[in-house]
């Protein structure tokens, strides 16, 4: 599929922008500043661009506990995204959700989740609203391989082939539900579970921004179509711990640096994109120094801003129809 030269920028300045934020946030969370947990996504960020960059804000996604990426992706801006991960009153959720409750339902991003599991039964729900709607959006759910063996996730499968719902199941297989590897956890494969519902299956290496755009420019085409729900298995892994803090004595020895120095997705689209003479060097490094640039004073303006106050507890609690 060609791709246009506006959405390859954009492409890759979202994955720029996933990677610095995400690689600050793991400088900055070893300062002791940051309140709670923090899941890194970095190595994933072709799966999420990759994915969004089909969407509009007339879709819906929902997150997981590695979330950032998925709303960076969506579009939500890196400085509410910075100040909810401080917890401060500017945040995007005012500095009540923290890394793992970042929403922005403007941009039809409904979440990140704590709850592994969590999104696939809140894409069933937006599946239907736009299939009663008829607005013509699709709603996609991101989840681990940890989550494909929730009850809620295999529901969700069920329910949205009954209902031949416009969702698309994005399994963002790394390998791992925190320390304990796929091979142990997961029984039969995503392809087999994806065929016990008769739903269809596309999968692709999560490393590969081309190879992630395709494969979902063909699931989310189905799904948006109104022939119902679609599985994508994305094959990636995952750079960091599972939360920041874990020392991964769990994976092999040079796994990590192997993924790094073999499957980058934003050094293998820089050289993909030059080689082909499809983007220029020189602007691919503009938007290097403009992200850096953009985070720097994300981080900036987070620790400046106020906390939230007493009074605000009880705020954006209730919502009333
Ligand atoms: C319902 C539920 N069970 C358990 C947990 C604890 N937990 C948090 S993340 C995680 C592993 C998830 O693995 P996966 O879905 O593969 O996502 P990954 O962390 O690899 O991105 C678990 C078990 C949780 N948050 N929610
Ligand atoms: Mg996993």
């Amino acid at each position: 599929m060609q791709i246009a030269h506006d959405i390859l920028l954009r492409s890759y300045r979202s994955m720029r922008t996933i990677r610095d934020f995400e690689e600050r946030l793991h400088v900055e969370f070893a300062t002791g500043e940051i309140p709670g947990f923090v899941h890194l996504y970095c190595g994933e960020e072709a799966s999420a661009v990759g994915v969004c960059a089909h969407l509009s804000d007339t879709d819906t996604i929902a997150s997981t506990h590695r979330g950032h990426g998925h709303c960076i992706a969506k579009g939500v801006g890196v400085e509410g995204m910075m100040a909810e991960i401080y917890g401060r009153k500017t945040g995007v959720c005012h500095g009540k959700g923290g890394s793992m409750h970042i929403a922005d339902l403007s941009l039809g991003m409904l979440g990140a989740n704590g709850i592994v599991g969590g999104g696939p039964p809140l894409i069933c729900g937006a599946a239907l609203s736009h299939k009663v709607l008829k607005d013509g959006g699709v709603a996609v759910a991101f989840y681990g391989d940890g989550a494909s063996n929730e009850g809620t996730t295999l529901e969700s499968l069920n329910l949205a082939m009954v209902w031949q719902l416009p969702a698309v199941f994005v399994c963002e297989d790394n390998g791992y539900g925190e320390a304990t590897g796929a091979s142990y956890a997961c029984a039969g494969t995503q392809k087999a579970r994806a065929a016990g519902f008769g739903m269809p299956y596309f999968d692709c290496d999560g490393t590969d921004f081309f190879a992630v755009h395709e494969a979902a420019g063909q699931a989310i085409a189905h799904a948006r179509a109104g022939h119902g729900p679609v599985m994508l298995h994305v094959h990636l892994a995952r750079w960091y711990g599972h939360f920041e803090g874990d020392a991964m004595t769990y994976r092999a020895n040079g796994e990590v640096a192997r993924e790094r120095s073999e499957h980058d997705c934003l050094q293998n689209f820089r050289k993909h994109v030059t080689e082909t003479s499809l983007l220029d060097l020189s602007a691919l490094d503009d938007i290097d120094s403009n992200v850096k640039d953009e985070i720097e004073a994300a981080v900036k303006a987070a620790k400046n801003a106020p906390l939230p106050e007493p009074a605000d507890l009880q705020a954006d609690v209730y919502v009333s129809y």
